[in-house]
């Protein structure tokens, strides 16, 4: 069978409606020029002058006018269907363009009711953008209706799918550069169509923007030609439609028949499913946009082809302030947009420009969808103290977990408002009771062998953390809730997705309009101490130190020892709002310290001093402090053998849960204060502090601390490989005997005093390293250790 990109033949816009929709793209046009050039006679209503220009001209036009073509075109579908529908713009560098939209539509001036509909307001519009004080180039927070800022490319199409699941009577257009759609994420992204359900997710229409270059390049996909590129469509299942050319009114044809015929085909395969029970994958549309990068503009500057070419990505005539052919090509430009048949006499846009767009509650820009969600609803959360495990048992924190979050997929099931996501590891991370009430979400095929999969469920599965975050992002963005678990080493593959939400988290704080949308958490699991059959390559504790270069005011880092501080704390990020959050917690069987009551007690004071595992009287000898549930359980086998060996020494414990706690208060929202926090660490007794992940993040948390000189560190130093648990740590030097040779060296006096178990210490070092490597187990009184009761 030849693949083929269909084309739609067709004319199904009126002479009139021909008008309006190219008179609505010329203003928009005219817009997005006027905001990356003018800071002044933005009406040209005077002769172009330099002093109307700006200084620097930064901004990019080039995927401008495609973008302005596509939202003119599903404006015509919004309002003739009542089509609820948002906008994705992938190459977000085209913000220019978005601006311009949602200030013709009204939802740009809903929000910033100073950037009226008039001349006034035209001119703050051009001026502001990419100004200082004023704002971004991009698809930012700043832009109504925006939940994908497109400044690091690759993410809107993992970004459209989130925003889709679950949201069946919502269109996601998402328009796909053809230099993004290079990039692993995008790619990958294409595949989310095995995963959207025709019944209870909305659509997703891509649009691939062929506008045929990057920056400086032609792209892959331009250069393939039309069979290779229809295969690889249809190969990732889409059926693949072609809109092609530059003249603008047969492309306002093409488009609209093209829109028309895939627009229908949405509602056919959601009616089929829907109402006449049809299932298997449905092959939906998507679109190739192929038109000239820079479409409208300058054909040529200074002899050179500008219109359709790579040069057309930035400012074509970036002397226009001080080169008079510049200046005049500008002027010729915007004028070729006819700006006095699109605006009035006050600036406003002209009744036939725009009084054909969608009715208030569809306008893409003030779609409450790409604002906080339609109905956004907080989660239905059982009482977690309920699956609290007795002080004292073993457990393994993951999988107790697991039990909860069944219970939060039942508790919330008939508001659909709660995903789990991650690269095939629900069941290896121990969360698998979740699948006792929902399916592994799976519109490919089902084979017999298959477990849990089905058309439609809470939890999502493929090998792609970029596509796990990006899905989860639009989840979230669109205001429902949802969990990231993820390896620990691994998740460092979406360390740059990460940055640009902790971004987006960032700015929105300063949008009064922008409503809360659910924290981001990630539950990392399988962690570095842990990592038994898999080795080095799996032990990597690092995204913690990524995350907190972030602003404080959007980072959580939790460390819970046991599993009733996981369910606790767990408990608490699914209520947050506005943050990213993240878990790190075993999945092995381990002790459980705290019951559950004192566990929801520490959570809440986020560190705390453990008395129960101290002797200090009030005036320790030494802290001994731990954060992670790998470090506290080392530390308590060390203070343990502190408090048999040397009775008169004062140990005091503190664990650390909230591992911001650390960072002085004008640092971190969460900050102990210093009183507090001398009060708790000292101000001059040596503090051991075993850490989770690499030691150095300890010593930039609490830098400023008075203790800070005490302080002594034990945590990952990229000791790796595959061996024992006990093993792991010896070989960091954080396990129970190092930790206690640590205080031996450190206690001023104690080195003397306790040279003979200092000595008895090392041996134990010794005889470790022997018996592993003679039977591949850790010593049984290692293994075996508890707590004394
Ligand atoms: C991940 C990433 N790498 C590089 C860049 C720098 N960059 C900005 S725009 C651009 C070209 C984008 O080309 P395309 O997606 O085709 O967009 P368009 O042609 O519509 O401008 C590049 C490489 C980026 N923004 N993000
Ligand atoms: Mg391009």
């Amino acid at each position: 069978m030849k693949i083929r990109l269909k084309v739609v033949e067709g004319s199904p816009l009126s002479t009139e409606d021909l008008a309006r929709i190219d008179g609505y793209w010329r203003a928009a046009n005219y817009l997005s020029v006027g905001q990356i050039y003018l800071m002044g006679n933005p009406l040209l209503r005077e002769p172009l002058a330099a002093e109307h220009v700006k200084p620097r001209l930064l901004g990019h036009w080039g995927t401008t006018p495609g973008l302005n073509f596509l939202y003119a075109h599903l404006n015509r579908v919004i309002a003739a269907r009542g089509q609820e529908m948002i906008f994705v713009t992938g190459p977000g560098h085209g913000g220019p363009g978005l601006v311009a939209n949602t200030w013709l539509e009204g939802s740009y001036t809903d929000v910033y009711p100073n950037i009226g509909q008039d001349e006034a307001g035209m001119a703050r519009l051009f001026k502001q953008f990419s100004f200082p004080g004023g704002v971004p180039s991009h698809v930012a927070p700043e832009t109504p209706g925006s939940i994908h800022e497109g400044g690091e490319l690759g993410y809107s199409l993992a970004h459209a799918f989130g925003a889709a699941f679950d949201n069946p009577d919502l269109v996601v257009a998402c328009v796909v550069g053809d230099g993004e759609a290079e990039t692993g994420p995008l790619a990958t992204a294409w595949h989310s169509n095995k995963f959207l359900d025709p019944v209870g997710d909305g659509a997703v229409l891509p649009v691939l923007h062929l506008n045929g270059y990057k920056i400086a390049n032609p792209t892959v996909l331009a250069r393939i030609g039309d069979e290779e590129l229809a295969a690889l469509m249809a190969g990732y299942g889409y059926k693949p439609y072609l809109v092609e050319g530059d003249d603008p009114a047969t492309m306002h044809q093409r488009m609209a028949a093209t829109f028309d015929e895939v627009f229908d085909a949405i509602g056919a395969i959601q009616r089929a499913a829907r109402e006449g029970g049809s299932t298997g994958r449905p092959r939906w549309p998507m679109i190739v946009l192929r038109s000239p990068k820079g479409w409208t503009g300058p054909k040529q500057v200074g002899g050179r082809p500008v219109e359709g070419t790579w040069r057309a990505h930035q400012v074509p005539l970036s002397a226009a302030r001080d080169d008079a052919e510049h200046l005049a090509a500008l002027a010729d430009w915007m004028r070729s947009y006819r700006p006095d048949e699109l605006f009035d006499t006050s600036g406003a846009p002209r009744a036939e420009v725009v009084d054909w767009l969608p009715a208030d509650g569809l306008r893409m820009g003030s779609n409450p969808h790409a604002n906080g969600g339609k109905h956004p609803r907080s989660l239905e959360l059982p009482e977690f103290r309920s699956y609290g495990v007795k002080a004292g048992e073993t457990a393994e924190a993951t999988r107790v977990l697991g039990g909860w979050l069944r219970d939060v997929v039942i508790a919330n099931d008939a508001y659909h408002n709660f995903r789990l996501v991650g690269p095939d590891e629900t069941e290896s991370n121990r969360l698998g009771a979740v699948l006792e009430a929902t399916a592994k979400v799976w519109q490919a095929t089902v084979e017999p062998v298959d477990e849990h999969l089905g058309p439609r469920g809470r939890v999502m599965e493929i090998l792609s953390e970029h596509t796990c975050q990006g899905w989860l992002e639009g989840y979230l963005l669109t205001g429902r809730h949802g969990l990231f678990s993820c390896y620990e080493a691994f998740v460092h593959i979406v360390d740059s997705m990460v940055n640009q939400h902790a971004k987006w988290l960032k700015v929105v704080r300063e949008l009064p309009w922008r409503r809360p949308i659910p924290s981001l958490t990630y539950l990392l699991t399988s962690h570095v101490w842990r990592q038994d059959h898999n080795g080095f390559s799996h032990q990597d504790p690092g995204f913690i130190d990524h995350v907190v270069n972030k602003k404080a005011d959007v980072i959580r880092v939790y460390l819970p020892p046991d599993a009733n501080t996981l369910l606790s704390v767990a408990d608490h990020c699914l209520r947050s709002r506005d943050y990213i959050n993240v878990i790190v917690a075993g999945k092995q069987p381990a002790p459980t310290w705290l019951d559950i009551e004192d566990a929801a007690l520490h959570c809440t004071r986020g560190l705390g001093i453990w008395d129960w595992a101290g002797n200090d009287d009030g005036d320790p000898d030494v802290v001994l402090a731990c954060a992670g549930d790998v470090p506290t359980l080392e530390t308590l086998a060390a203070a343990d053998l502190l408090r048999r060996h040397l009775p008169d020494l004062r140990v005091r414990v503190v664990n650390v849960v909230d591992l911001m706690r650390l960072q002085p208060p004008s640092e971190h929202p969460h900050g102990l204060s210093d009183p507090e926090f001398d009060a708790i660490f000292t101000t001059d007794r040596p503090i051991i502090f075993a850490y989770h992940g690499y030691p150095w993040l300890i010593h930039r948390l609490t830098y400023r601390r008075r203790g800070h000189d005490s302080l002594h560190v034990r945590g990952y130093k990229e000791e790796g490989t595959t061996t024992t648990p006990f093993d792991m740590l010896v070989r960091n030097d954080m396990d129970r005997f190092h930790l206690a040779i640590d205080v031996i060296d450190r206690v001023p006096g104690l080195a003397r005093k306790a040279a003979v178990l200092r000595q008895h210490l090392h041996d134990k070092l010794t005889e470790h390293r022997g018996y592993v490597r003679r039977t591949g187990e850790d010593l049984p009184e290692v293994a075996g250790w508890t707590w004394p009761v």
